[in-house]
């Protein structure tokens, strides 16, 4: 059965077939996402269709209901609240991981029907800035490029991208176009050396935020060396303006904003003018700032001056996150969108009216993401349902969101897993269709329409969100607008809708797909919209004709002023913390973590750290420290690396209340935003950092599911076998602290002094039960041996001793995981470079890793230079 990764935005396609008790995932060869591959997260899937933690079943207030009764409540409640306080007094928060299906209900229900602007998604967290950008410019919301451009390019530009990390598989393609044409040049801007800048062969390390700066300046050489384009110019507006802003930043006005050397600043600017096959990659780093519409927008200004649009190899390319991020722009998803990529005029209200025969549709835009929960949290809005997303992690100012989620009158969390930090704050708890059991389609980075199919029945009592949605609005009182029985009646509409009186104005127009059948719908090959009479096959590229969505048919650059973040750092808070992604991990882990293969890379929250500032703070690497902001804290492991520019800090947005102890990042984050798109400032917050003390750090084994004794601070890792691996930090006697998880039938061995250090493994019928082993410093432990021994118990002394011990008497540790894929560990690949593997082939012969996803070749290429410098330098003399 062919499908569709649910993660990132490539969009990659995906074989399933059974395999003995199970699935066995494996990349589409046909799809033209991938055509074949998949990173770590897409090939470790079929380890996630396991039923651990599912929602199983409708709960209310904790207690298990029938779908009737669940329902029944959902519409009563809400109708009271509409009816006492009117539509604007609920709101739905749904996402770029529902199908389109689902989120064409979702915003049909709510602008449609209740008559409130009141839906927005996490893709105001993420996507806003660039949407609100491509809008101004081009008159639409429509992507420009694909990924056959990578191909094409002869220049290629990752802005706040770390698409080695977040879209590994197009990345993949990236490294390819680079082997099959080695004079592609790859710049990098970025203030972190991200395991993207393996690629570059230009990484511009600027200040946090000054994005905006350079990019302007980019605009100023352009134009002063005569790189316009001369078709270009009479179909764009406002360019006498937008130079006019740029006029100022000169290379070295520019090289002093972003702290960055003059040279490399006009290094960047000639390989942008000099080529014609440019395109700039942007995502977070961009998006998501506090001046993320108009960084979006300087970057569209060069390209369109330049003319680099439309053309194999060039164009300004937002990549999309989330799966289906572009189908949530698609429907309306998005507060200030009506459906279909139509705004808020008369003439689309009206239209909207016609088309859903509803005298309600809503005529105002709703509230965006950050100021709805704002809303809540002051009590004008009193209902809220939440839909494939976990704002209680995601959105910035946690505490307040909390809070917010605490005091709401209603909260409904439609979700797949049982418990996540927003499901603790539901009334009602609604299980829906997890990835294998859903049924509809998605849209990725290159407006390429693919479908998710259902290969598996569904866990419990789950169904698909827009059967929810439908059941509903039928107890609302809208039963004829929600009366569809299958996916493709609602995709069918929604294709309807976008060619609905279009006549070419609208850029979103999939009205050639209106007609298929069911059996059409469920065999529809990945396709890339606009597809409609002009284009029945869909189109690769956008804009190749210089026609423009804005009514004269042109585009429109943008003056832009820079600015730097909103708040700045100072004496009192002198880091700048910067957050985002890991390799392994997707968002807020209820999928991937519960993977142990994919914890093994990154298994607790972290801040990377420059030496000199870990220094001056007196932080210790690998110690516990205490990271601080105006809005919240949290607890993280010190990572000491210079790959963070001196005054800035990384740390991931992943962990949260299920996984460790005050781990959620997006406490600190303040609620800035950006005043166009909503979009927050999730990567600039000032912070300061101590460390942190305990009088003791633990390891403990045992069989899942156990509630900590109170503890200052616990992280969890599931390892194999069903067994979870704690990273414990607490005072007093740890033995105390212990006791209370020890059962009296337990046989217990133990060793320690009167102090801090402690080991302890407990028997019981034979098998372990648990291994604790605590001491001054996070104790240093063999995980493989020990989970081994919760499988086949040691039987004889000194293998029981070796337990005990927490690791072998000999041999040799494998070390941290480098390659997920194949579980190859860095003392492993440290030996094999010292015998003589001095690259990544080598490697790759002899210890398999980097061999299939290709993730982790950028830190082998790092431990091959760190542990043979010589040939490293050899190498590069060789390149240079
Ligand atoms: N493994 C993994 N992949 C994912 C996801 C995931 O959770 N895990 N999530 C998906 C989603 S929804 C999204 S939106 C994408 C996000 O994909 P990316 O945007 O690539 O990921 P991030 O790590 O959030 O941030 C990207 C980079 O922006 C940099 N940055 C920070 N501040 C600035 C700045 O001021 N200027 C510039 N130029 N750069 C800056 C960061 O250092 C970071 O390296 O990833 C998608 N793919
Ligand atoms: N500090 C900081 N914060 C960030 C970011 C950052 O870079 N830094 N990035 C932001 C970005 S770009 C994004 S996209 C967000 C992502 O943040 P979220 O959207 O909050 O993260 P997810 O973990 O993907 O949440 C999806 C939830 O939906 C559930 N789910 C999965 N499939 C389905 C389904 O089919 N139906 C239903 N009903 N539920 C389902 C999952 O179990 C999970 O709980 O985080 C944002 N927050
Ligand atoms: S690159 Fe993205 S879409 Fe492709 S397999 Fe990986 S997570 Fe899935
Ligand atoms: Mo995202």
């Amino acid at each position: 059965m062919k499908t569709t990764c649910p993660y990132c935005g490539v969009g990659c396609g995906v074989e399933v077939n059974a395999q003995g008790e199970g699935w066995r995932v494996s990349g589409d060869g046909d799809h033209p996402a991938n055509t074949g591959r998949l990173c770590v997260k897409g090939a470790a899937l079929a380890e996630t269709l396991i039923p651990a933690g599912r929602l199983l079943w409708p709960q209310i207030a904790g207690r298990r209901v029938s779908w009737q009764t669940a329902l029944d409540s959902v519409a009563e409640r809400l109708q009271a609240i509409i009816q006492q306080h009117g539509p604007n007094a609920v709101a739905f928060y749904a996402s770029g991981q529902l199908l389109t299906e689902d989120y064409y209900v979702a915003n049909k229900l709510m602008k449609g029907f209740i008559g409130s602007g009141n839906i927005d998604t996490n893709s105001r967290l993420c996507m806003a800035s660039a949407v609100t950008a491509y809008k101004r410019a081009l008159g639409a919301d429509a992507v420009p490029c694909c990924y056959e451009d990578f191909d094409h390019a002869e220049v290629i530009v990752l802005a706040g991208s770390n698409a080695a990390w977040t879209h590994p598989v197009a990345w993949q393609r990236l490294v390819q176009a680079k082997q099959q044409n080695p004079a592609l040049r790859v710049v990098v801007i970025d203030p972190r050396r991200s395991a993207s800048c393996d690629l570059a062969d230009l990484h511009l390390p600027l200040t946090p935020g000054s994005d905006g700066a350079l990019f302007n300046g980019l605009l100023r050489w352009l134009a002063q060396g005569g790189y316009g384009d001369s078709v270009m110019q009479p179909q764009l507006d406002q360019v006498a303006e937008t130079l006019a802003a740029a006029a100022d930043w000169t290379p070295a006005h520019v090289a002093q904003a972003c702290q960055l050397p003059q040279e490399e600043v006009e290094q960047f600017y000639r390989l942008f003018a000099a080529h014609q096959r440019v395109l700039t990659l942007w995502c977070m780093g961009i998006n998501q700032s506090s001046s993320g519409s108009d960084k979006c927008n300087a970057i569209l200004n060069a390209h369109l001056f330049s003319g680099k649009i439309g053309r194999p190899g060039s164009g300004p390319f937002s990549l999309t996150g989330q799966p289906n991020a572009m189908g949530g722009r698609e429907v309306g998803g998005l507060a200030n969108q009506l459906a279909a990529q139509m705004d808020f005029t008369p003439e689309n209200i009206d239209r909207l009216q016609r088309f859903w025969r509803s005298d309600r549709v809503a005529t105002q835009p709703g509230l965006k993401a950050v100021d709805l929960f704002q809303a809540i949290g002051r009590g004008e809005v009193k209902a809220v349902w939440i839909m494939g997303t976990n704002p209680a992690v995601s959105l910035p100012d946690g505490n307040a969101v909390a809070q917010a989620l605490q005091r709401c009158e209603l909260v409904i969390v439609s979700e797949v897993m049982r418990a996540t930090d927003t499901s603790a704050f539901a009334d009602i708890l609604l299980p829906a269709q997890a990835w294998g059991e859903k049924n509809g389609t998605v849209t990725n980075s290159e407006r390429r329409i693919s479908r998710q199919r259902a290969f598996m029945p569904a866990q419990g009592e789950a169904r698909p969100d827009w059967w929810m949605l439908a059941q509903v609005a039928q107890r609302l009182g809208y039963g004829a607008a929600f009366n569809w029985q299958h996916p493709a009646e609602i995709f069918r509409e929604h294709a309807a809708l976008s060619g609905f009186e279009n006549q070419g104005r609208r850029a979103f127009d999939i009205s050639g797909l209106a007609q298929l059948s069911n059996l059409q719908w469920e065999r529809l090959q990945p396709v890339q919209w606009p597809v409609n009479g002009d284009f029945p096959q869909g189109r690769a590229r956008l804009f190749g004709e210089r026609r423009f969505y804005h009514p004269d048919g042109r585009a429109r650059l943008l003056p832009v002023t820079p600015v730097g973040p909103r708040v700045a750092t100072s004496q009192r808070w002198p880091l700048m913390m910067n957050t985002g992604r890991i390799r392994d991990q997707w968002h807020t882990m209820t999928r991937t973590g519960l993977v142990p293969r994919l914890l093994q890379h990154t298994s607790e929250p972290f801040v990377a750290i420059h030496p000199d500032d870990a220094l001056r703070q007196g932080i210790w690497p690998d110690t516990l420290v205490r990271i601080q902001s105006r809005h919240g804290w949290m607890i993280a492991r010190a990572s000491l690396t210079e790959d963070q520019t001196p005054g800035t800090l990384f740390v991931p947005m992943h962990w949260n209340q299920q996984y460790c102890a005050e781990g959620n990042v997006d406490r600190l984050v303040a609620p800035w935003r950006c005043p166009h798109s909503g979009q927050p400032e999730s990567k600039q917050t000032p912070v300061r950092i101590q460390s942190w003390h305990s009088d003791w750090q633990g390891m403990l084994f045992l069989r899942d599911n156990v509630t900590l004794n109170p503890i200052r601070w616990w992280c969890r890792v599931p390892i194999a076998g069903g067994i979870a691996r704690f990273t414990l930090a607490h005072d007093g006697d740890p033995r105390c602290w212990l006791q209370g998880l020890l059962k009296p039938e337990w046989t217990l061995q133990q060793a320690g002094d009167e102090r801090d250090f402690h080991h302890l493994v407990a028997w019981y019928q034979g098998e372990v039960q648990l291994a604790f082993y605590a001491a001054a410093r996070r104790p240093v432990v063999d995980e493989t041996l020990i989970a081994t021994a919760f499988q086949q118990p040691p039987d004889s002394a000194a293998s029981r001793f070796a337990l005990l011990a927490g690791r072998a008497m000999q041999g040799e540790a494998r070390g941290k995981t480098v390659c997920s894929c194949f579980g190859t560990g860095e003392q492993q690949i440290a030996a094999a470079i010292r015998q003589g593997a001095l690259n990544c082939a080598t490697l790759g012969q002899q210890l398999k890793c980097g061999t299939n996803c290709g993730s982790c070749l950028p830190e082998l290429k790092k431990l091959i230079a760190q542990h043979a410098p010589q040939q490293a330098e050899a190498e590069s003399g060789r390149s240079a």
